[in-house]
């Protein structure tokens, strides 16, 4: 069961401490991308077992030994399930405390919250996009005054994209464009 998806644990975290690492953003969502990756529920999961938790350490640290490994899953790992959440994680590469984390106001953060509507207008122009680029290519290829008519509908959604790019400094280019 889990309580938080990947996404709203790397929220969770960012909320609280958007202060502080705000400037790590991208490496908060590195991170989430990350998990997902390893786990076989993809986004449905929430957190990793020892043997997904050590690829996960090793893909986004120094290469460790296995007793290594084992020991820094301890440390990470505060409720002490065995297996490695990504706010576990969060708290543990940013130095951060669980009292800390817990003390931290939630929802309050208007930077935040713009930063994800932005990623989400994003994210609905790409899938539009892409749905659209097929047919645009296509009659792009023709020659006339249709032709151009359409590279220059592209070109005005690609402009559209960079501006909503422009504001959004914490949105992850991986992630985006994924
Ligand atoms: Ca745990």
């Amino acid at each position: 069961m889990c309580e938080r998806s990947y996404v709203q644990q790397a929220q969770f975290f960012l909320n609280a401490f958007w202060l502080e690492h705000k400037g790590q953003a991208e490496e908060v969502w590195e991170a989430t991308q990350g998990f997902k990756d390893l786990d076989l529920k993809g986004d449905a999961g929430c957190r990793l077992d020892e043997f997904y938790s050590h690829k996960f350490l090793e893909s986004f640290g120094e290469t460790m030994t296995v007793i290594e490994l084992r020991k820094k899953l301890r440390e990470i790992d505060v409720n002490l399930d065995g297996q490695m959440s990504l706010i576990e994680y969060l708290i543990n590469k940013f130095n951060r405390s669980v009292p800390d984390l817990m003390s931290r106001p939630q929802g309050t953060n208007e930077e935040l919250a713009k930063a994800q509507l932005a990623l989400e207008e994003v994210q609905k122009q790409i899938k539009h996009i892409e749905s659209e680029k097929a047919r645009l290519e296509a009659e792009s290829k023709g020659t006339g005054v249709k032709a151009k008519t359409v590279s220059l509908e592209f070109f005005s959604e690609l402009m559209f994209i960079f501006r909503l790019l422009e504001n959004c400094s914490s949105c992850s280019t991986r992630i985006l464009w994924r």
